[in-house]
């Protein structure tokens, strides 16, 4: 890590040499062999290879020779790394010295390389056998009562290992089934369907060579989902306006050196997109009444919108009443400039809609999603070449996940074909999502918290109420494949399982075997590892779960060991189960590109409950869930360009330009006026939620940078524990990560953390 931290503007290109610098650079730190990585990187995303572990974008049939990007790469490094964490380390650290350690510098210690248990004596991990671990697994979970433990999934684990987790579950006895959705795409999963009755995406990747207009909301492609540059960069050589609405610039959208993707940007607000989209909604409208009396085009897909959809005429009405004052004051854009992004809609006949968490986490983060529908919905842009919308999900694997039966919601379980596959009575219940099994944490009433993947202390709301409730938790189960907080915030009990990652070989009793994902397109592939494990003594997720299973349960109906042995009866049993959408499963897995599951809007098929596609009219136009007030500012967490999630690869956001350190806030010199700053100024940022907990994070550096006045930008995961369990988004309960009320204290009582700091 740089000593003293730099702050410069970018102005180079997302793809292109800056990226493929970065990644030697991070190669070689990381000690991964040369021919090992050149080997591996060449089957990224290959229909006879591995799927990548960073993020869900689509994976195209006609790959690129390198069909990776620099944060793939990057993922992939991290997880061949060289280096192994085993009781040789623990016996020099104990839990209490590591807690102090940033997370950068726990998890580039490299890979957890066998099963160990908490020592109180010693505070340290310690070696257990694996039938032991699972063994005192099992007597602990017996003894508890089961709706007080949370079965926690990242959106990391195979379709195979998905369903088996989800089935352990219930047959256990819960529905406690919360995954990284839960702070994801779950705003989309319950916007979606009440709108167009699906819970995910409709476009495809042919989708991108077919349309007119791309409009991006929310979402930083150039470090996210950086390969979906190559379709944004394909479709404006054709023209296509592509058009962007966030409160920062991502960076340049941009592959060579001077090809700008990017057509047209739009600074809204944090939480401002209600407010935004409506007014482009008006704005069609009004095109539309002007066209109509002029005896021009319609702007209004009128046929569209008579036969497939529900509830215009109230929407029309609601446009209409709402003035262009408030739609201004709210999104912080000018009436000229919302008219001319809906004049470019308006002449494109096909117009595709992505969007990302800039949406979703608010606290209207569902209305977000219904109202982006409206908008394609109005111009029929729903069901045909061309078109479509786009959640782009954030985990390799977190829509199949829930495709396979990890959710907490049992209207959204196939409860009656596990009650007829596995003769139990499936638990009836809802389950806990993330706010809620954080709460119950808090509260005391979840005991018993099994982590399959991600890092979950971090990555939820209220760090720091959540970690000093977990020590109380009476049993941890993590499996991982590197050491993160949440291992060492632990529960009475507590164990550590490492776990294969997805490029290694996966040799079971039938010989090696391959797992299954599900991309942001709804296509899914086959995923085969070929790397030598990081040790003889990792098991697989599948292997891990059955002997927790088989440890647990009463023998009963599932052949969990038949099903360790091959997993292409895991994929029999998923098929079974879901047979329309899973039908020929283990033949079609290894089509290039991946085999679409069925998607009823497509094909302009509405599963609402009107039978229609539904237009939706919003309440209220600020999305925040609170009030403006003087001293209030709007704090977006987000990701910078090294990290993935919690895991940070190192301390250099190249495309903000912000080298050397994490902790920084970024607003802009209005603000940093308005509130007597100075740049470079150590502050202190403080909760103004209103529920009388303080909450803070400290010491953190002001960096000037174009964002709307009153909102402020710091990263995830280190500002969560200003953010309340309680400031979630309505009904999906995401948490609205993107909109946290905070006030500054220019007077940082911090002790000046130049570099990184742990909570
Ligand atoms: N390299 C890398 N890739 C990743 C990840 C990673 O951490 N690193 N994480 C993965 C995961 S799990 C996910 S979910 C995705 C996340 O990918 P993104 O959805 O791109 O997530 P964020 O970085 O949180 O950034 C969200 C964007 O929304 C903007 N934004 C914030 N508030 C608002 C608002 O009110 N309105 C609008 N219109 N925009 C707003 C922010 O400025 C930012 O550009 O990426 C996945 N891919
Ligand atoms: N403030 C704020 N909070 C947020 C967000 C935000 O934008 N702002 N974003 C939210 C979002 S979108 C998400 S998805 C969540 C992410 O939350 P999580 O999914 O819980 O977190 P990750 O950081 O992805 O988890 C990283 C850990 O996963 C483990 N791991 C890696 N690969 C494997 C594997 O193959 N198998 C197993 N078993 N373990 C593995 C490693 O031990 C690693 O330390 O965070 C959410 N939290
Ligand atoms: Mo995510």
């Amino acid at each position: 890590m740089a000593s003293s931290p730099t702050f410069k503007p970018y102005r180079r290109p997302a793809g292109g040499w800056g990226s493929v610098r970065s990644l030697f650079r991070f190669g070689t730190g990381r000690h991964v062999p040369e021919l090992e990585a050149v080997r591996q990187l060449r089957r990224h995303n290959k229909a006879d290879g591995y799927m990548c572990v960073s993020c869900a974008w689509a994976k195209p049939k006609d790959p690129h020779r390198f069909e990776f990007c620099e944060n793939g790469a990057k993922a992939t490094f991290w997880e061949l790394d060289q280096g192994r964490v085993g009781a040789d380390f623990f016996a020099s650290h104990t839990v209490s010295e590591l807690l102090q350690w940033p997370d950068f510098d726990l998890e580039r210690r490299g890979r957890l390389t066998e099963p160990l248990r908490y020592d109180h004596d010693s505070d340290r991990y310690v070696p257990i056998r694996w039938d032991e671990a699972f063994a005192l697994i099992g007597r602990e979970l017996r003894a508890l009562d089961p709706e007080s433990v949370v079965f926690y999934t990242s959106g990391r684990a195979s379709n195979e290992a998905s369903y088996m987790y989800a089935l352990l579950a219930r047959l256990y006895g819960n529905n406690n089934l919360p995954d990284s959705s839960n702070m994801c795409h779950e705003s989309t999963s319950v916007g979606l369907p009440r709108s167009i009755g699906v819970p995910v995406g409709t476009v495809r990747l042919e989708d991108f060579e077919e349309t007119d207009c791309i409009l991006s909301f929310g979402q930083n492609v150039g470090t996210n989902s950086p390969r979906m540059l190559h379709q944004l960069q394909e479709a404006s050589e054709r023209g296509v306006p592509i058009l962007t609405f966030n409160p920062q610039e991502p960076v340049p959208m941009v592959t060579g050196s001077s090809t700008r993707i990017s057509s047209d940007y739009y600074q809204v607000k944090a939480g401002g997109d209600l407010a935004l989209l409506q007014g482009l909604c008006k704005a069609l409208l009004e095109a539309d009444d002007a066209a109509l009396r002029d005896g021009r085009e319609r702007i209004l897909d009128t046929a569209f919108i008579a036969e497939h959809t529900h509830g215009f005429d109230a929407f029309a009405a609601s446009l209409r009443a709402t003035g262009w004052d408030e739609i201004e004051h709210e999104s912080g854009l000018a009436r000229e400039r919302l008219d001319q992004a809906a004049s470019v809609y308006a002449r494109a006949r096909s117009c595709m809609l992505l969007y990302g968490m800039g949406m979703t986490q608010h606290h209207r983060g569902v209305d977000n999603v219904r109202m982006l529908c409206n908008l394609m919905l109005m111009r029929g842009n729903i069901g045909r070449k061309g078109a479509g919308i786009c959640p782009v999900r954030g985990h390799s694997n977190v829509q199949g996940q829930r495709t396979v039966g990890v959710t907490e919601k049992t209207e959204l379980a196939p409860i009656d074909k596990l009650k007829e596959l596995y003769r139990f009575e499936p638990p009836c219940k809802n389950g806990l999502d993330t706010v809620e099994a954080v709460k119950g944490v808090i509260d005391g009433s979840v005991r018993a918290f099994v982590g399959l993947g991600g890092n979950f202390v971090r990555a939820a709301p209220d760090t720091r109420r959540l970690e000093q409730a977990w020590r109380r938790l009476r049993l941890t189960v993590q499996v991982a494949t590197k050491l993160n907080r949440s291992h060492l915030v632990r529960g009475q009990v507590a164990l550590l399982l490492p776990c294969l990652g997805r490029l290694e070989r996966d040799r079971q009793a039938s010989g090696d075997q391959i797992v299954t994902m599900e991309d942001s397109t709804a296509c899914i592939h086959a995923s085969f590892g070929t790397h030598e494990p990081a040790s003889p003594d990792l098991m697989s997720e599948p292997a891990i779960i059955a002997g927790i299973a088989q440890a647990t349960l009463e023998r009963g109906e599932v052949p969990w060991r038949e099903w360790v042995a091959d997993y292409g009866k895991v994929r029999e049993a998923i098929e079974a189960t879901y047979p329309d959408d899973f039908k020929d499963y283990s033949r079609r897995m290894r089509q290039p590109g991946g085999f679409p599951r069925p998607l009823a809007a497509r094909e302009r098929r509405w599963s609402t409950e009107s039978g229609k596609a539904e237009f939706f009219v919003p309440e209220i136009l600020n999305g925040t869930g609170f009030e403006d007030a003087e001293h209030r500012l709007r704090l977006i967490t987000l990701r910078s360009n090294d990290q993935f999630n919690t895991t940070i690869y190192g301390y250099r956001d190249r495309f903000r330009g912000i080298e050397g350190t994490r902790r920084v806030v970024l607003m802009c010199k209005r603000d940093i006026e308005r509130l007597r700053l100075q740049e470079g100024q150590l502050v202190d940022l403080l909760s103004d939620h209103e529920d009388g907990i303080e909450r803070e994070v400290g010491g953190l550096r002001v960096v000037s940078y174009d964002v709307p006045p009153g909102c402020i930008v710091g990263y995830y995961p280190e500002c969560n524990p200003l953010l309340s369990v309680e400031h979630h988004a309505i009904d999906s309960h995401v948490p609205a990560t993107k909109s946290i009320p905070v006030r500054v204290r220019g007077e940082s009582r911090a002790q000046a953390p130049a570099g990184p700091a742990p909570v």
